[in-house]
């Protein structure tokens, strides 16, 4: 079959600039790996990323000249109503094409697409298993049900993620970082359970974590390596260090020094205050930052969202970073459902005090599927009114009950960042910046 795969990532970035179409840019791995599996089938696979299009008007043509019979989208909620125009438009550019849309949004809000006239399937879960059989299911016309649910794999049995697929590269968003960068996502699932954010990745992704082996990644890595290069990486997991045992495998494998690169991932206060040694490990095998969800400088807030951490770790696990020489990425959150004025002043307090190389405020956003999604629609908390809402920067009120304009002004006090790390990032910047432009000038990636 002929499938085209939409990508609908205009919310946030738009569409293309007149007469530039992106060079760089992040690749979506569900999509990846679901190009992987069709392709491995014998289908035929494209891609349309929209953020390569110049306006709406550019994609009935597109659809024309792939002809498809399958577009499948993938849907993030606050991508829901540019994903819904895409299904549309390509529904009245070929009334015969299926049009399925999967990923988190469809599989916890599935009956947002059921009445829906331009989708045809509503996917739930995971694809690389069951998309390949409702395509021979489709050929037969044999697929009675709107709404289809998903196996989940076995990350190690899956062929490796299509990095073709987009055609853009993908740039490190760090200045001291080199390319070829590339993200990878090494696990599905996350053992925690923190109420912003949970059950929805559980009814996504299952209960029990899974996580591709050591070994895999490592051929994954040094495929990559031989096919495009590799200078950075970023593993991208929800919380990759929370398995110990598998991140001392995989820095034993990774530290053979073809491979050994910067990289990038997220950790978690406890963890690195229970095994600071793991840290040492991972900063000596080439950890250059550490994302670190810090969310709160209040005991009370972080017992409330459930995150399983305490104020006092937090300071510790910034200490021991500090000393490990590993650069801190600390997001946190303000106008987090009851979060007195004195609380988000003592997040922004915690977040000077760590000064952290790249700190990253959020507005607690409502996602649904989530417990304090509920919470939020129990007590008529939530502003959000449109899909294009459901993004957590701190910039439009996503709640009621909170004071935004006080937040925007605390929050200034954290976006002034002390001179010796300004001093760091503009070293950094005219040092490894360069390399990068170099690569981005000689590359052409092919747009549809
Ligand atoms: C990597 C990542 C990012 C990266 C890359 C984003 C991207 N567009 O790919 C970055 C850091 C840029 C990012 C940014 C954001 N992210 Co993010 N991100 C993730 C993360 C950690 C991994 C995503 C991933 O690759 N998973 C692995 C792949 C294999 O899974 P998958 O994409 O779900 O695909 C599988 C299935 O869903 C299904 N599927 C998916 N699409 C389709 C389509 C079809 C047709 C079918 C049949 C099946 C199908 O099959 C796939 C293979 O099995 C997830 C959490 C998580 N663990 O998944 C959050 C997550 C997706 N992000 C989230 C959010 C909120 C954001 C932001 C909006 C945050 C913000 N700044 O406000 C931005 C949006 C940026 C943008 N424009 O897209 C939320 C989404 C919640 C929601 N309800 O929409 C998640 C779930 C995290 C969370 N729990 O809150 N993110």
């Amino acid at each position: 079959m002929r499938v085209v795969l939409v990508y609908p990532g205009i919310t946030m970035e738009g569409f293309a600039k007149p007469a530039t179409r992106p060079k760089t840019g992040y690749v979506q791995h569900g999509l990846c790996h679901i190009s992987a599996a069709l392709k491995n089938k014998g289908h035929k696979v494209f891609l349309i990323d929209l953020r390569q299009l110049f306006d709406w008007q550019e994609l009935p043509g597109i659809v024309r000249r792939i002809k498809p019979d399958v577009a499948g989208i993938t849907v993030m909620s606050m991508d829901f109503d540019v994903a819904v125009e895409s299904a549309r438009i390509i529904k009245e550019t070929g009334k015969d094409i299926k049009v399925i849309v999967g990923g988190i949004h469809p599989t916890i809000v599935e009956s947002d697409f059921l009445d829906n006239p331009w989708v045809d399937y509503v996917f739930k879960g995971e694809a690389e298993m069951t998309l390949p059989e409702i395509l021979d299911d489709l050929a037969k016309g044999n697929v009675k049900d709107k709404t289809v649910t998903g196996r989940m794999p076995d990350l190690d049995s899956i062929p490796f993620v299509d990095r073709e697929l987009f055609g853009v590269l993908e740039a490190p968003w760090v200045p001291f970082l080199k390319m070829p960068f590339i993200t990878t996502v090494a696990g599905r699932g996350c053992v925690y359970n923190c109420n912003f954010c949970q059950p929805a990745e559980r009814k996504l992704f299952g209960a029990k974590i899974r996580r591709i082996s050591p070994e895999r990644l490592i051929e994954e890595l040094r495929f990559t390596k031989n096919k495009t290069g590799l200078n950075s990486l970023m593993i991208h997991d929800d919380c990759l260090v929370e398995d110990e045992k598998w991140v001392e495998r995989f820095l034993g494998l990774y530290g053979n020094k073809d491979l050994r690169k910067p990289f990038i991932c997220q950790g978690r206060a406890d963890i690195i205050v229970r095994n600071p040694a793991l840290f040492r490990d991972m900063k000596r095998y080439g950890l250059a930052l550490l994302l670190i969800g810090f969310e709160s400088g209040s005991q009370r807030l972080l017992n409330f969202l459930r995150k399983g951490t305490t104020v006092e770790q937090n300071y510790k696990a910034a200490g021991i970073c500090k000393r490990l020489g590993i650069r801190i990425f600390a997001n946190f959150m303000l106008g987090i459902p009851t979060e007195t004025r004195e609380e988000a002043l003592a997040t922004v307090r915690m977040i000077k005090k760590i000064k952290p190389y790249v700190p990253s405020p959020a507005f607690y956003t409502p996602f649904p599927g989530s417990d304090l999604f509920e919470y939020c629609k129990k007590n008529n908390l939530s502003l959000i009114t449109k899909h294009s809402d459901y993004k957590r920067d701190p910039v439009s009120p996503k709640i009621k009950g909170i004071d935004y304009d006080f937040l925007n002004k605390i929050l200034s006090e954290v976006k002034k960042l002390p001179p010796s790390v300004r001093l760091k990032r503009k070293i950094d910047r005219l040092t490894l910046g360069r390399f990068n432009k170099e690569l981005i000038r000689k590359y052409n990636p092919p747009c549809i």
